[in-house]
């Protein structure tokens, strides 16, 4: 047997560990306090108070020691930064989109990109939410609408693109409102909220034949695309012999635009941008970016910043990274599927997301039962993982009233290069331990609820 073909056996990491940071061990009655002085909000937590962190994949990946070699040639100019051009280069080379605007993080390219070609009264249809792109698209006058499959919804579909646009659901909006009322088609590859599920090159190349016909634009959320990548090649007919970085470049030539949060995909612990192949566009965003970012050239980075970004893109494509990648995000959820813990099917690119409704069917969606096991976990254990359900929902921003989303998930989020299959068994050992004894699971009362964005600060009390 060839050596490549040994190493290709196993998911086994492309790399090995040069430094190391400790994490904190706490007593159950310590987290017990914890999470009662935090609301029971994971959020609120202090990191010191967290054994193994599965909150989030977002910004918590460990850079390599070359991305940390590039932050030593950090050009901190004001304006025209290497580092810039760099970013741009490796943009343009492993995305294709022509024109680039760094943003400090994802979000703050999806208010650039909303302000810029949403008008009051538009509608903006996506392959589901994302808790703060629907916000930008509102606050900018739209109003978002869910065209993904139904079988997005249905957390037991099996169905490989769960992240699939329903073209006859885009077509109705078209005929209801008329092309003129839908400035664009916001794309996400690698679903969050569904499970980090993917879309199809066969769906994509469909929509874009629809929107071309209409005149709408896509814009993609591209901040797992390379996740997205992987599944194409090992699912999707006629990509097996494809690299990740072909099939990265596919989808990207399919859409007109992007925003990117780089803090997932892209390997670094701040940054995102914006890429759009329209002059016109770009020269809007780029004067709006000057009020809320930065000069055109940093975006709100520092020039270090945007040095690791170039680096991590390249990373990030690179075959052997993303199949370990998955692998670990598999080895977990395999392990949870063996003892039969109800999760969201088929295992996603960034996380395992634990069907609350399925785990704790004694309590009803309105005692926000994701929110309390994510709690639930935390005190078992110290793993912190995320609520994503009923309060990342939020309510409709017409009527006022809670949206009760089918999905009520709590996510198991793997960070990048950081934990070991070690670090996943623990977290599996504690889920399948709170499983065994989730009927002393209570509901929760929400306490103080913000405007925007609850989940982050929402604060809770045992019923
Ligand atoms: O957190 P930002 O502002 O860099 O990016 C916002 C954002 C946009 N799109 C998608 C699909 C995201 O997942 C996303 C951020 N996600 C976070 C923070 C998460 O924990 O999933």
């Amino acid at each position: 047997m060839k050596s490549k073909e040994l190493v290709q056996r196993s998911w086994a990491e492309p790399y090995k560990i040069k430094m190391v940071e400790l994490v904190h061990m706490t007593t159950a009655a310590e987290r017990k306090k914890a999470i009662e002085d935090a609301g029971y909000n994971t959020f609120l937590l202090r990191s010191k108070q967290v054994y193994i962190d599965l909150l989030t994949d977002s910004g918590t990946s460990a850079m390599s020691d070359r991305q940390w070699a590039g932050m030593m040639l950090g050009d901190e100019s004001y304006a025209g930064s290497e580092n810039f051009y760099h970013l741009e280069a490796t943009i343009r080379k492993y995305y294709g989109y022509k024109y680039v605007i760094p943003a400090h993080q994802g979000r703050g390219a999806e208010n650039i990109l909303s302000k810029v070609l949403i008008k009051p009264g538009d509608i903006i249809p996506g392959n589901m939410y994302f808790t703060t792109t629907r916000l930008h698209q509102e606050l900018a006058g739209g109003r978002f609408v869910d065209i993904i499959i139904d079988e997005a919804h249905d957390p037991l579909s099996e169905h490989p693109f769960k992240g699939n646009v329903d073209l006859k659901k885009l077509e109705a909006l078209v005929k209801e409102y008329g092309s003129k009322k839908i400035p664009y088609v916001c794309i996400a590859t690698s679903v969050n909220m569904a499970g980090g599920q993917p879309i199809s090159l066969q769906n994509l190349r469909a929509l874009r034949d629809f929107t071309k016909k209409h005149k709408i634009k896509i814009i993609h959320d591209m901040t797992r695309v390379a996740e997205n990548a992987y599944f194409i090649r090992m699912k999707e007919k006629g990509y097996k012999n494809k690299s990740v970085r072909e099939i990265v470049h596919e989808i990207c030539s399919l859409t007109d635009g992007a925003t990117m949060s780089a803090k997932k995909d892209a390997l670094v612990n701040i940054g995102g941008f914006l890429a759009v192949n329209d002059k016109k566009t770009y020269e809007e965003a780029s004067n709006l970016v000057v009020v809320y970012e930065g000069l055109h050239t940093y975006g709100g980075l520092a020039g270090r910043d945007m040095e690791a970004m170039a680096i991590g893109i390249t990373e990030s494509v690179d075959d052997d990274h993303i199949r370990a990648r998955v692998g670990q995000v598999e080895y977990l959820g395999n392990k949870l599927l063996e003892k039969k813990v109800p999760i969201v099917l088929p295992i996603g690119g960034h996380g395992i997301f634990i069907d609350a409704k399925r785990f704790l069917p004694h309590l009803k969606q309105k005692q926000f039962p994701a929110q309390a096991l994510a709690a639930a976990l935390y005190v078992d254990s110290g793993v912190r993982t995320m609520e994503r359900g009923i309060v990342s929902a939020g309510r409709n921003a017409d009527t006022g009233d809670h949206y009760y989303p089918e999905l009520e998930l709590v996510r198991l989020t793997v960070p990048r290069r950081v934990y070991t299959q070690a670090h996943m068994d623990v977290v599996a050992e504690s889920v399948v331990e709170v499983f065994k004894k989730r009927k002393s699971i209570s509901g929760l009362k929400m306490i103080f609820e913000p405007k925007y964005l609850r989940f982050f600060q929402a604060r809770f009390k045992p019923l």
